[in-house]
C-alpha cells in the first residue's frame, strides 16, 4: 500500500517536472547539414528538444543523432509514432534514427510520456 502512494507520488512529480519545462520551451528551427548525399543532424536532448523542430531535405536519406544530455526519467524514451520508433536514450550518449525522407511532409515526436514534442519537417 505504502509503495503504490510512494509510486504514484514519484509518476506525479516526474509529470510535474515534466509541465514545468515544457511551459519554458522555445520554438526553434535548424536544418540539417549534407556531405556525400546523406543529411545528419544533431538534436540535443537536455530539458526538452533543441531544435525542437529540424528541417530535413525530401529524398536525401537521413540520419539524427540524438545527444542524451538529461538525466531526468522523462526524457529517457523518444517515441516516433509515426515510424513505430521507441528508443531508450539512455543507453549511450548519442542515438542515431534513420528518418525516411521519400516524402514531404512533418514527423513528430515525443518522450515517453508524450510531454516534450519535437517535430521534424521534409521538404
Ligand atoms: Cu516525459
Amino acid at each position: 500500500m505504502i509503495n503504490a502512494i510512494v509510486f504514484g507520488l514519484a509518476v506525479a512529480l516526474i509529470s510535474f517536472i515534466c509541465y514545468w519545462f515544457f511551459g519554458n520551451h522555445h520554438e526553434q528551427a535548424s536544418s540539417s547539414t549534407v556531405q556525400n548525399n546523406e543529411q545528419h543532424a544533431t538534436i540535443v536532448v537536455k530539458g526538452g528538444y533543441s531544435p525542437s523542430t529540424l528541417i530535413l531535405k525530401q529524398g536525401v536519406p537521413a540520419k539524427v543523432y540524438f545527444d542524451m544530455q538529461d538525466s531526468t526519467a522523462c526524457l529517457a524514451h523518444v517515441v516516433f509514432e509515426k515510424l513505430g520508433v521507441d528508443k531508450d536514450l539512455t543507453k549511450q550518449k548519442i542515438t542515431t534514427i534513420e528518418i525516411p525522407t521519400d516524402q514531404k511532409g512533418e514527423i513528430d515526436y515525443a518522450c515517453g510520456m508524450d510531454m516534450f514534442h519535437g517535430k521534424i519537417i521534409i521538404k
